[in-house]
């Protein structure tokens, strides 16, 4: 792992926007669903998944959700289970309540807080078909009250088989509603604007290829969208007490996801820095996914030797990562200086993993440098809120004249005279007593 200067270094990495070719290939994709619907759906998964269905066929049954339970090891389910739990638990926590203020003068303010009535969460095939990441869609909607939740996935995750009978077990577990083999851009356009068979929906979220990711850009505004998860990123703050071939672990645990992850070392340790760097050569060698995690290694991964852990701490700040391990003698006084980080891990047995399948907490994280301005996905992406006012009269006798000088400033006569007429009536009514 190469060793550089703090004032050399940012995790910024291009977003892809796809060439000309795929983002006109993916508006075609999106007109084509929306004028012919379904017969376009179900022509477009027999050319880019091979797989030729009927618009029956598009939904997946009962029967083959609980065929799926047959297909997979009672050690999984009970792993997914209790890993649903935890970060159930911790979503509940996340829950906001309506509120209402009654004012002196009798009027009522107030936010109403309500759940998104119908959300659709892409599951990809091939490399990223996560059953975690379905979990951390799916569970927060559920938790914020959503009653529809839609999975599409493209029809052959699972080889000859379907749909991957993992994916569609965390689907259940998590509390889908509603499953559909369709992948591609052509799900998301399904979702977006709705076919015969397949309602649409108010929002829509889940990683996926390219094609998908311009998709879902194309539909922003029809319908919500998730923020556009980059590759992952992993930076340990460590002193000289952090274990080296845990720093070593974890910075490969991430670095094994993607040729263009980032994992990071900052540390004021010229001893831990080369042990780190020696150690990642050693245990790259026996990963099975070693070429991916290599490449990434090699073009996003750095040991940062800095002069102190305060140094250290301004680097992360910038930096802004995915997730922070804090691995220090004192991880939870360094953590009150950490101002930019979407996740942070304290202390040597907060291993990333805990956080990726288990602990509780969403892993589905700002990444490239946005947690700056950005959080975790939670309960606020699946709610929306009504503002509510009532004015009591008492309350717009007193403030009428205001509102109205407001108005005519802005040019607005009909925006004071609906004020106005309301105080005529009144003074009226008042005068004929
Ligand atoms: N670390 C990934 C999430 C994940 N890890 C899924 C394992 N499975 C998010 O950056
Ligand atoms: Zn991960």
């Amino acid at each position: 792992m190469k060793i550089i200067a703090a004032r050399d270094f940012s995790l910024q990495r291009e977003v892809d926007y796809g060439t000309p070719e795929q983002n006109e290939a993916v508006r075609t994709i999106i007109q084509s669903v929306r004028q012919e619907g379904d017969k376009a759906v179900l022509r477009y998964t027999e050319t880019f998944d091979g797989v030729s269905l009927t618009a029956e066929q598009l939904r997946v049954t009962d029967e083959e959700l609980k065929s799926a339970y047959d297909k997979v090891e009672p050690s999984f389910i009970q792993a997914i289970r209790e890993a649903a739990d935890h970060i159930r638990a911790f979503h509940i926590k996340q829950k906001r309540n309506s509120w209402m203020d009654l004012q002196p003068d009798g009027s009522l303010l107030g936010q109403i807080i309500r759940p998104l009535k119908r959300v659709g969460v892409y599951v990809p095939g091939g490399k990223a078909a996560y059953p975690s990441s379905v979990l951390m869609n799916v569970i927060p909607a559920q938790v914020a009250g959503v009653p529809e939740i839609v999975m599409v996935t493209p029809p052959a995750t699972g080889g000859k088989a379907g749909i991957d009978p993992y994916t569609l077990v965390a689907a259940a577990e998590a509390g889908v509603t509603e499953i559909y083999r369709v992948g591609g851009a052509q799900a998301i356009a399904s979702l977006a604007y709705g076919t015969h068979t397949i309602e649409p929906v108010d929002k829509i979220c889940g990683p996926g290829n390219i094609y998908v990711a311009l998709a879902k850009r194309e539909v922003y505004g029809a319908v919500d969208i998730d923020s556009i998860a980059g590759p992952s990123e992993i930076v340990v703050l460590a002193d000289d007490t952090a274990n080296p071939s845990y720093v070593a672990a974890d910075l490969l645990s991430q670095a094994e996801h993607d040729e263009m992850a980032s994992a990071i070392l900052v540390t004021p340790s010229q001893r831990l820095a080369e042990e780190v760097s020696v150690e990642v050569q050693r245990q790259l060698a026996e990963l099975p996914r070693r070429d991916i995690a290599a490449a990434s290694v090699e073009a996003y991964g750095a040991v940062i030797v800095v002069s102190n852990l305060e140094e250290g701490i301004r680097i992360v700040n910038r930096l802004a990562p995915e997730h922070l391990e804090i691995m220090t003698e004192q991880p939870m006084e360094h953590m009150g200086m950490i101002e930019n980080a979407g996740a942070i891990f304290l202390g040597a047995y907060s291993s990333e993993p805990v956080g990726d399948y288990f602990a509780g907490p969403n892993h589905i994280i700002p990444t490239n440098g946005t947690a700056r301005f950005s959080s975790p996905v939670d309960i606020d992406d699946f709610i929306k809120k009504s503002s509510m006012i009532y004015y009591s009269k008492e309350a717009l006798l007193r403030n009428g004249e205001t509102i109205m000088q407001l108005a005519r400033h802005e040019g607005l006569e009909g925006h004071a005279r609906a004020i106005q007429v309301r105080l005529d009536n009144e003074k009226k009514a008042v005068d004929g007593d």
